[in-house]
């Protein structure tokens, strides 16, 4: 069995179909000043240094033409999908479907509410919209992954502890095997981005596993080129 030898805490086995590439929430409303992430007192600037990690295992993912689907959290314009509790909860300055500077705070049809431009999806790869902190919550991630014969997911994206560790448990729990890029995630707190890696590897396991893109890289090349 194929694996990446180097994950924590035990090598991650590498299925005879494809493996995943889930990217997280990498939209401007979280990653750019003037968005949700700010508004809520946030350095939007620390998530930024994952970015040239990303795109190098995106760029891994396309030459080897393993898929890739991006997730947005968003709302609709009405903000139907949006729980009134959602919209009261913070101490933001824009609360959502507020007009902010980059537009309507994660509303999907707000210019904040786009992927950043380096990591924009290209043709054929899905952009979830969910309305929740898990991909799976309202949406049609579970039917995507079932189309694509999918069994292994690789976790990337922001912000660690909320919306990438909610995927990740939600997909744990739905018998997908995870991995968790720990370069290639991030969070406003560094010390909530430690804990979660520390929990996800914790007692052998039990929620995935965590390695540094160059390592997955090297092997998904190893065994998929
Ligand atoms: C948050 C997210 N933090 N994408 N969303 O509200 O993690």
């Amino acid at each position: 069995m194929n694996s990446i030898h180097t994950a924590k805490p035990y090598p991650y086995p590498l299925p005879n179909n494809k493996p995943c590439l889930v990217i997280i929430d990498m939209q401007k409303d979280f990653v750019e000043p003037g968005g949700f992430g700010e508004s809520l007192g946030n350095d939007v600037s620390v998530l930024r240094k994952i970015i040239p990690n990303l795109l190098d295992l995106l760029t891994c993912f396309r030459k080897l033409g393993l898929p890739v689907i991006h997730t947005r959290e968003a709302h609709n314009d009405e903000l139907s999908d949006c729980p009134p509790s959602k919209i009261a909860r913070g101490n933001s300055t824009l609360k959502i479907g507020d007009e902010g500077p980059m537009g309507r705070i994660l509303v999907s049809s707000s210019d904040g509410n786009q992927i950043i431009p380096e990591l924009a999806p290209i043709e054929g790869e899905p952009v979830i919209l969910k309305p929740g902190k898990g991909a799976f919550h309202n949406t049609n991630f579970s039917k995507i992954l079932t189309s694509l014969n999918a069994s292994h997911l690789i976790f990337t994206g922001v912000t660690t502890e909320v919306c990438v560790q909610t995927s990740m448990r939600e997909a744990n729990d739905r018998g997908y095997e995870c991995l968790l890029v720990d370069d290639c995630t991030e969070s406003y707190f560094p010390e909530f981005k430690k804990s979660t890696i520390d929990m996800v590897i914790a007692q052998g396991g039990i929620v995935g596993w965590v390695d540094q893109s160059e390592n997955i890289i090297s092997a998904l090349e190893d065994v998929y080129e």
